[in-house]
């Protein structure tokens, strides 16, 4: 579905602006490492690091779309850059894979220990992008400096920020991301199929996760880097 400000996936309204939010709650954003890397792990013949430097010699695409929470509120027509995780992986991965080992899922791993999986498949669509810069900048830290994943098809939560690591999965996680039986991750996390939760349906969650948005917005925006960077 184009980012067009056309038409928004079921249950979801649109946000002014681009809140900071998470489960990072409170929690200022990590700091940058003075030589940031993704680190790939998992069934690679070897654990390797990718210097993000190196994104820059691979082929790269800028592309608008909107970002979807699965609490319910979406920041359209945000216009990003970087490489696609297809590239990336066709380029530097698959060459690393460790041999009679099919992959299945890959984890994507934050600075600040948040971790997001998905299959195979989705990791591989068209339109999931490593960026490191957001409407012509580099990424703020809110936001997920030094690079984040981007997954516009998915809900927010799949779009790892601060991206550290790659873990290359022959079988989904043991666990899934979520603490609460009310809080799960969906294993695709669909937007345009609403599948917000596991096995809950996803109308009986909407009201609830509505709820959640306030405060998190709240918690968020209190840890942000923007007042003490000074970098808004
Ligand atoms: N490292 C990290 N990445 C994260 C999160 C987080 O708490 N930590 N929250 C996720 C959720 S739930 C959403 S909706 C988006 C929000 O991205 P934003 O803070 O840039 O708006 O980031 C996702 N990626
Ligand atoms: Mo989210």
């Amino acid at each position: 579905m184009p980012a067009d400000g056309s038409s928004l996936p079921p249950g979801q309204r649109r946000v002014d602006g681009f809140p900071r939010f998470g489960t990072h709650l409170h929690h200022p954003p990590p700091e940058t490492p003075v030589e940031p890397a993704i680190e790939v792990r998992g069934a690679v013949t070897e654990p390797f690091s990718v210097p993000l430097g190196r994104l820059a010699a691979l082929q790269r695409r800028e592309q608008t779309t909107d970002l979807h929470c699965v609490a319910g509120w979406s920041a359209t027509r945000l216009r990003w850059e970087g490489v696609p995780f297809a590239t990336l992986y066709r380029d530097v991965i698959a060459p690393a894979l460790a041999p009679n080992k099919a992959v299945t899922h890959i984890g994507f791993g934050g600075l600040d220990g948040y971790r997001s999986f998905v299959t195979i498949e989705d990791a591989l669509a068209d339109d999931v992008l490593i960026a490191e810069q957001l409407e012509g900048r580099p990424l703020e830290s809110d936001h997920g400096a030094p690079a984040r994943l981007v997954s516009p098809s998915q809900y927010g939560f799949i779009s790892t920020k601060h991206l550290c690591l790659i873990e290359v999965r022959s079988g989904p996680p043991s666990k899934t991301f979520g603490r609460t039986p009310l809080i799960q991750a969906h294993p695709r996390a669909r937007v345009w199929k609403e599948e917000r939760h596991p096995y809950l349906p996803a109308w009986s969650l909407r009201h609830v996760y509505r709820l959640l948005i306030p405060p998190f917005t709240f918690l968020s925006a209190r840890g942000s880097r923007k007042d003490a960077d000074g970098n808004a």
